[in-house]
C-alpha cells in the first residue's frame, strides 16, 4: 500500500488512538495528564484500556511487564514533570531488551528557555535508555514517529524508545492534519523478522559443537525473545549437551530437564557454575556473556573456546574470543543445526552428561534440607521449593532482584515448557507492577510474582490499581522485615560483624503485607508455617481478586553466593 494514499483530515489523537488500536495495542500505563484529546479519542474510537496508576516508574515497569510477558510493545506515558520519573523506569526493559515505548509531554518552541512552570529539557536522559529518543514537533509527522517508534523498539535486539509529543501536556494532539493512520502489523510484536543464518557458519558451529567431549550451553534472553525454548531443548537433546541459562534465560529450558543445570553465574545455583567451568567449549545463545550471567567474567573465564550465536553481529565475541559463531534468529538457527546435526556424535558426551548430572544431584543432596526446612520462621529457600511444586504449568513467575533473584535464580525450576519466567534486570521494587503488567498482557495465565518486602514496599500503591482494574495477579511476599541481602555488606564493613545500630541501615519495621492487602481490597494470606503454602497458594489463584501472600521467612537466611 502506498504510504498516504488514505489521508484524510483529521486530529493527532485520534491519528494515535487509531494507530495504538490498530497495533494491537490493549492497554496503557499512565499518570496524568499527558495527550489528554488522545484519552478521549481511546474511549470513542477504541477499547483500549487506560490505567491511571500511582506513579510513572510504576507505569513504566508495568508496560515493561506487558511486553516481556507477550512480545508486544508496552506503552507508558507521562506529562512533562513526570517525564523522568518515566526515564527512570526505563532503565530496567533497557538492561533487558525489552520493547517498551514510553510518551512524554515536551516544550514549546515559543516558550523554551521562559522557565516554564514544571520544564527541563527530559530529552537527553532518555538517551541512555532507549533505542530511539525523538521529538514529535509537528502532527501531521505522527504517523511516520509512531511506526518508527515501534519499529525501533521490536526490531533486532528489542528496546525501549521514547517520544516526546510538543506541549508539556503533548497538547500537540489537538492539532490537525491531513494524515493516514496505517500501521504494519510486522512490527507489531518481537521479532517482526528472522534473519537466516549462512550456512557456512552454522555448519563450523556444529562442527565444533560436535567434536567437543565437555560442551554446555549458556541460553539467554534471546532466546525466550525468539521464542526459541523448543528448539534450544531439541539441538541439545540431539547432541546431548547439558544446558545452563541466564537469569533472563530461565525459561529455556525446563529446571526439571535431564540436561538442565541451571542459573550460571552471579545469581546463580552452584551445579550450573560448575558445570561450565568444567567444560571444554561454552556455546552462548542469545545472551550478552555480561557480568551477571558469567559472575565477572570468571564462569568461564575469558579464553575458554567459545561458540557464539546471537541476532546481533556486534554480539558475536564481545567477551569470549569465538572458535566459531552465527549471526540469526535463535529459532530458525536452532531449527537449522538441528538439522544437520550429527547425532552419531552424542556417544562422545555420555560421560560428560553423566558428570553433569552427578554435579546437579550433589546440588540436590546439599540443598535438600534447606528446600524441605519445616524451620519457622520460613526458609526461602523451602518456599522457592514449594513454588516449585505448585505454580501451575502455565503460570508467568516474575521475580524481583536482590536476594529474590538469588533465591529463585538458584532455588526455583520451571516444571513445564509452558511456564515463563521474567525477572528484574537489576531495579529492586520491578516486580510487583512488571506483574501486574503481565497479567494484563495475558489474563488467560496465572501470574506469580516473588518480591521481597523491600521490594515490594517500593510501588505497594499499586495494590489499589490492581483492585480497580481487577488484575488477578498473585504476589508472593519474602517478608523477612528488611533488605537483609545488605545484611553480608554491611557486616565487611564492620570488620566482620556489624554493632546492633547499623541495622537501622537495613531493616525496616515488622509488617503484616495481608492486613494492608485486604484493607486495599486484595485476597491477604499470611502465612507463617510452610506447610501452609500449597493451600495459600491454590486459594489466591482461585481468589478472583488480586491477592497478596505474606510469607514470614529468617532474616538470618542469606543466600548462597557464586561458586566459581
Ligand atoms: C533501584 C535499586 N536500589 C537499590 C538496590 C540494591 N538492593 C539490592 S537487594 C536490596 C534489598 C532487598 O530487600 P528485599 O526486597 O526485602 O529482599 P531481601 O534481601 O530481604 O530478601 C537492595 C537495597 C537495587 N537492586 N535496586
Ligand atoms: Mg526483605
Amino acid at each position: 500500500m502506498q504510504i498516504g494514499h488514505n489521508r484524510k483530515k483529521m486530529t493527532g489523537a485520534q491519528c494515535l488512538a487509531d494507530m495504538l488500536q490498530g497495533y494491537g495495542v490493549t492497554h496503557v500505563f499512565h499518570v496524568p495528564a499527558v495527550l489528554r484529546t488522545t484519552y478521549a479519542e481511546m474511549e470513542r474510537r477504541t477499547d483500549i484500556k487506560r490505567l491511571h496508576v500511582h506513579g510513572e516508574k510504576s507505569a513504566a515497569y508495568m508496560a515493561d511487564g506487558y511486553a516481556r510477558a507477550t512480545g508486544k510493545p508496552g506503552i507508558c506515558m507521562a506529562q512533562v514533570i513526570g517525564a523522568l520519573n518515566l526515564a527512570a523506569g526505563l532503565r530496567d526493559a533497557w538492561l533487558a531488551h525489552s520493547p517498551v515505548i514510553a510518551f512524554t509531554g515536551g516544550r514549546e518552541a515559543k516558550t523554551k528557555f521562559r522557565k516554564v512552570y514544571q520544564e527541563v529539557d527530559d530529552v537527553p536522559a532518555f538517551e541512555p535508555v532507549t533505542k530511539f529518543n525523538a521529538t514529535v514537533d509537528d502532527v501531521a509527522r505522527f504517523p511516520d514517529m509512531v511506526r518508527q517508534a515501534f519499529r525501533a523498539a521490536v526490531s533486532g535486539t528489542p528496546g525501549p524508545v521514547h517520544l516526546q509529543f510538543r506541549g508539556n501536556e503533548g497538547q500537540i494532539d489537538l492539532e490537525e492534519a491531513e494524515m493516514e493512520p496505517l500501521v504494519e502489523p510486522l512490527f507489531a510484536k518481537v521479532p517482526p523478522f528472522r534473519p537466516q543464518p549462512d550456512h557456512a557458519s552454522v555448519n563450523a558451529a556444529l562442527k565444533q559443537l560436535q567434536e567437543a567431549e565437555r560442551p554446555v550451553i549458556v541460553a539467554g534472553g534471546g532466546v525466550r525473545a525468539s521464542g526459541a525454548a523448543h528448539e534450544l531443548v531439541a539441538l541439545a537433546e540431539t547432541l546431548q549437551i547439558p544446558v545452563a541459562t541466564s537469569l533472563n534465560g530461565k525459561d529455556s529450558i525446563p529446571g526439571v530437564h535431564p540436561l538442565a543445570v541451571g542459573v550460571c553465574g552471579t545469581y546463580s545455583r552452584e551445579s550450573a557454575n560448575r558445570v561450565v567451568n568444567r567444560a571444554d567449549l561454552v556455546c552462548f545463545i542469545g545472551t550478552e556473556t555480561g557480568g551477571m550471567t558469567t559472575h565477572f567474567w570468571a564462569v568461564p573465564e575469558i579464553g575458554r573456546p567459545a561458540v557464539q550465536i546471537d541476532i546481533d553481529p556486534e554480539a558475536l565475541g564481545r567477551n569470549y574470543p569465538v572458535v566459531a559463531c552465527i549471526n540469526g534468529d535463535a529459532k530458525v538457527t536452532l531449527t537449522k543445526m538441528r538439522e544437520l546435526a550429527d547425532a552419531g556424535s552424542a556417544g562422545r558426551r555420555k560421560a560428560w552428561v553423566a558428570e553433569a548430572q552427578k554435579i546437579c544431584d550433589e546440588w540436590r543432596q546439599k540443598y535438600k534440607a534447606a528446600l524441605t526446612s519445616d524451620a519457622v520462621p520460613i526458609r526461602p529457600e523451602r518456599l522457592c521449593h514449594e513454588l516449585t511444586q505448585h505454580v501451575p504449568d502455565d503460570a508467568i513467575v516474575v521475580v524481583d532482584t536482590g536476594h529474590a533473584g538469588m533465591w529463585m535464580g538458584g532455588m526455583y525450576d520451571l516444571r513445564s515448557p509452558k511456564q515463563s519466567y521474567m525477572r528484574s534486570a537489576g531495579h529492586l521494587g520491578w516486580a510487583f507492577p512488571a506483574g501486574l503488567g503481565a497479567k494484563c498482557g495475558c489474563p488467560e495465565r496465572p501470574v506469580v510474582t516473588f518480591t521481597g518486602d523491600a521490594g515490594f514496599w517500593y510501588h505497594i500503591g499499586e495494590l489499589e490499581t490492581a483492585v480497580r482494574w481487577k488484575i488477578n495477579a498473585v504476589t508472593v511476599v519474602n517478608n523477612n522485615g528488611g533488605g537483609n541481602q545488605s545484611k553480608r555488606g554491611f557486616d565487611r564493613v564492620y570488620g566482620g560483624t556489624q554493632t546492633e545500630k547499623a541495622r537501622e541501615l537495613w531493616t525496616f519495621n515488622k509488617m503484616n503485607f495481608a492486613r494492608i492487602a485486604e484493607d486495599i481490597g486484595a485476597l491477604g494470606i499470611r502465612v507463617e508455617d510452610a506447610k501452609a503454602l500449597p493451600a495459600a497458594l491454590a486459594q489466591a489463584l482461585a481468589a478472583n481478586r488480586p491477592a497478596v501472600i505474606d510469607v514470614v521467612t529468617d532474616i538470618e537466611a542469606l543466600a548462597p553466593v557464586a561458586v566459581t
